[in-house]
């Protein structure tokens, strides 16, 4: 049998193509196959699924990030690199904390400067406040010495003008022109003396040495009658016959605190002349207390302390309404602890309560004398001038009261009243210390009869 080579050829093709088509089949199916096997993305939820297509929320405009590359997992530490890590942690710890604790002293020392600066800058303030408070003072002082210096040029016969030209004119009238003394002039004197505030019982006692020493014909000449009363107001003045009579400025005695309680009637000047007092006492040399014992008002306490930081020496001050006594007893007792040579009290001149003055003055003498034996040294009464003879009043009762030790007669320069000052030192014997002839610290003179006689007859 012979096979045609054409139909042969066409078979054999028939036979690949139909072996190809068999593996593209078997190939299909396999891949079928894997396909199910192999799980596929996860089915949404039933009840998504459910859900109508339009509830589902809109695509996401952009593009979804793609999702984050897991971090290549580093590979695990061997024992001596863990160490080495823990150790660098450990270090970098160490020196972070470091670091934090650097910071936090600089911070420290930053602010410790600042404040030391701040207070460095206080000081100086406080030290030019003071050196200009020193300044002011320095130049408040000086215009005061000023004045004082000028002022001290007011003598005794100026501040007793308005009695030069009251009492001591009229007197000085009776033996003008040659007038030979009679009874006329007697009974021109009498009129004088007796209304001249030197008190009846002076005047009597003047009047009648003149009519005594006219009657032995002793003093017809008006100039020897004038040099004769002169002499007896001279002799009256010097407390002749008062041993150790002689009038004296304050004299500090041996103890210490030498304590002077100042006594007088509202107004009188007892502040004021405090105040005076302790500028001479302390230009003198002597060391000054005050103390504030009139604490019925509290005004009184403020214009002592005036005076004090005027005349720069330091004072005790109560309260308003404190015991008067207790605060003279404190001033006496730091007095004595601070050995102070001489303790001023002021008092007061009129009380606000039922207690009469002279019973609390009584008591405040008292109680200094339990501050320091022997104390009060002195109790210097302040008169004033122009009470004329009420002054001598005054005198009398103070003085039987707290045994006045020393006067002091102030504002002179305001009255025509000064010839009370001859009243007082017959009637009372006390001697008086000073006299006041005006406001300011060198208005206070000690009194000497000699020169304030003078001064009267000039
Ligand atoms: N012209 C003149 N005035 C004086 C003198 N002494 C005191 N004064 C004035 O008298 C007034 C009363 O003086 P003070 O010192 O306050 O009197 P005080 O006795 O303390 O008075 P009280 O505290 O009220 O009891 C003040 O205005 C003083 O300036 C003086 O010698 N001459
Ligand atoms: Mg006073």
């Amino acid at each position: 049998m012979r096979t045609d080579p054409l139909a042969l050829a066409a078979t054999d093709t028939a036979v690949v193509i139909a072996v190809v088509f068999v593996l593209l089949v078997l190939a299909a199916v396999a891949a079928l196959l894997l396909r199910r096997r192999r799980p596929g993305p996860a089915a949404p939820p039933k009840e998504l699924e459910r859900r109508p297509r339009r509830e589902e929320p809109p695509p996401p405009r952009a593009a979804a990030p793609p999702p984050p590359v897991p971090a290549a997992r580093p590979p695990p530490l061997s024992a001596e690199e863990a160490r080495l890590a823990r150790e660098a942690e450990e270090a970098r710890r160490k020196d972070e904390y470091r670091r934090k604790k650097e910071a936090e002293r600089e911070e420290k020392e930053r602010r410790r400067q600042e404040r030391e600066q701040e207070e460095e800058r206080a000081r100086e303030r406080a030290e030019q406040a003071t050196r200009e408070s020193e300044e002011a003072r320095r130049r408040e002082e000086e215009e005061r010495r000023r004045r004082a210096e000028a002022e001290a040029g007011r003598t005794l016969a100026a501040g007793l003008e308005k009695t030069r030209g009251g009492f001591m004119a009229r007197l000085n009238a009776l033996f003008v022109g040659g007038r030979m003394v009679d009874e006329a002039v007697l009974a021109d004197l009498e009129e004088v003396l007796f209304t001249a505030d030197i008190g009846v019982k002076t005047a009597t006692k003047l009047l009648e040495a003149a009519r005594e020493r006219v009657k032995k014909k002793e003093l017809s000449d008006p100039d020897r009658l004038k040099g004769a009363l002169r002499e007896e107001i001279a002799r009256i003045l010097a407390l002749d016959g008062v041993p150790d009579g002689a009038a004296q400025p304050l004299a500090v005695g041996t103890a210490r605190p030498w304590v002077v309680m100042v006594v007088g009637v509202n107004g009188s000047g007892k502040t004021t002349t405090i105040g005076k007092l302790a500028a001479k006492l302390a230009s003198g040399g002597h060391s000054v207390l005050l103390g504030a014992g009139d604490t019925f008002r509290a005004a009184a306490g403020e214009q002592l302390e005036v005076w004090a930081e005027r005349v720069r020496v330091p004072v005790v001050r109560g309260k308003e309404g404190t015991d008067p006594a207790s605060v003279c007893f404190e001033a006496v007792q730091r007095g004595a602890a601070e050995k102070v040579d001489v303790v001023l009290c002021d008092t007061a001149g009129r009380l606000h309560t039922k207690m009469p003055l002279m019973e609390e003055l009584k008591k405040v003498k008292r109680v200094i004398g339990k501050a320091a034996a022997g104390a009060p040294h002195e109790v210097l009464l302040v008169l004033d001038a122009t009470n004329g003879q009420n002054a001598i009043a005054q005198a009398r009762q103070f003085n039987e009261s707290l045994g006045v030790t020393g006067i002091v007669l102030t504002k002179l320069d305001g009255t025509a009243k000064g010839g009370v000052i001859i009243g007082i030192c017959d009637e009372l014997r006390i001697p008086v210390r000073y006299v006041g002839i005006g406001e300011t610290v060198a208005d206070l003179k000690p009194f000497a009869p000699g020169e304030f006689v003078e001064a009267l007859f000039a």
